[in-house]
């Protein structure tokens, strides 16, 4: 494997000459190294099947297969799929437009994924890519007086502004679905900054889409002033998408991209022109608790 720094980007790796019939147990610390160290990491030249995407999940880690079944790969569950291409039948397999805001995966769930895999499968030709920031970063960049707010908060974490209608919900009153959201994924606490347990740094774990707001020690809620300043501070709330922390990650067919889920928010591009896009993903609990104290 030949690794390489992305050029002119803010963060990132490239490997050269990945084969995931050959890799060694070596091969893959190494690739999980460079996700905590440098946030992403691009497989390049990659060829594989559904099922073999999965097996290099599973190399990586347990794979967790998404919660709603819309998204999934009708062959491989494991697979999440971002579609905007309808078959010749007018059936569609995966979802449209999904994650078309600022947010980190599963955020809003008890126990938080390390690592997100995406392998674009139909890439657009116009605006290809995703936006990320290193939250990491973005605390560094922090005003002491910001980072000590922070201390000792939680963010409360929630999917409802951003969960997708389903076909079977059609015609069901939307307070009843509400109430389903609610009951089957409660808003999540979080620390508002926690210690990356890979690489010591400081997180600030908030986005745009997910968090709701931050709550005190005893669980009072927090004035919303500090949140917005929090995500403003970010880089989230610039909607020219200029701000020195963001980064534009583009890919080509054939690129498999792995990011450390608990650093990074992303924004799905999503073409404005009618052109087909299709990504597969699949996510995976590493050796580590998402945080310090947390589930596995
Ligand atoms: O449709 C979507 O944008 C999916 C989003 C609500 N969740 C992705 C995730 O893994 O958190
Ligand atoms: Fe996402």
């Amino acid at each position: 494997m030949k690794i390489l720094r992305q050029e002119d980007k803010k963060f990132g790796v490239t490997v050269e000459g990945f084969d995931l019939t050959t890799a060694t147990e070596a091969d893959f610390e190494e690739i999980k190294n460079r996700v905590y160290s440098d946030k992403i990491v691009v497989l390049r030249n990659q060829h594989l099947s559904s099922p073999e995407f999965a097996d290099l999940g599973r190399r990586l880690g347990t794979v967790e297969t998404y919660y709603e079944p819309m998204y999934q790969h009708p062959e491989v569950s494991e697979i999440f799929v971002s579609s905007n291409v309808a078959s010749s039948d007018g059936t569609q397999v995966g979802v449209p437009k999904t994650g078309k805001f600022w947010h980190a995966d599963y955020q809003f769930m008890p126990n938080p994924f390390g690592l997100t895999l995406i392998y674009p499968q139909v890439v657009p030709k116009k605006n290809r890519g995703t936006f990320f920031i290193d939250m990491g970063r973005a605390y560094e960049g922090l005003s002491d007086e910001l980072k000590h707010a922070v201390e000792g908060t939680r963010a409360v974490q929630n999917v409802s502004r951003y969960f997708k209608i389903r076909p079977e919900d059609v015609y069901r009153p939307v307070g009843e679905l509400v109430d389903e959201i609610q009951a089957k994924t409660p808003p999540s606490p979080h620390p508002t900054a926690f210690k990356h347990p890979a690489t010591g740094e400081t997180v600030l774990y908030i986005s745009e889409g997910f968090t709701t707001g931050l709550i005190d020690a005893d669980g009072n809620a927090l004035d919303k002033s500090l949140l917005t300043a929090l995500l403003e501070a970010s880089g989230q709330l610039d909607d020219t998408f200029e701000h020195e922390n963001i980064h534009l990650q583009t890919f080509e067919q054939g690129d498999l991209l792995v990011w450390d889920n608990r650093s990074l928010v992303h924004r799905a591009l999503h073409t404005a022109t009618p052109e087909p896009a299709v990504s597969h993903r699949v996510t995976v609990y590493d050796q580590y608790p998402f945080y310090e104290g947390l589930g596995a």
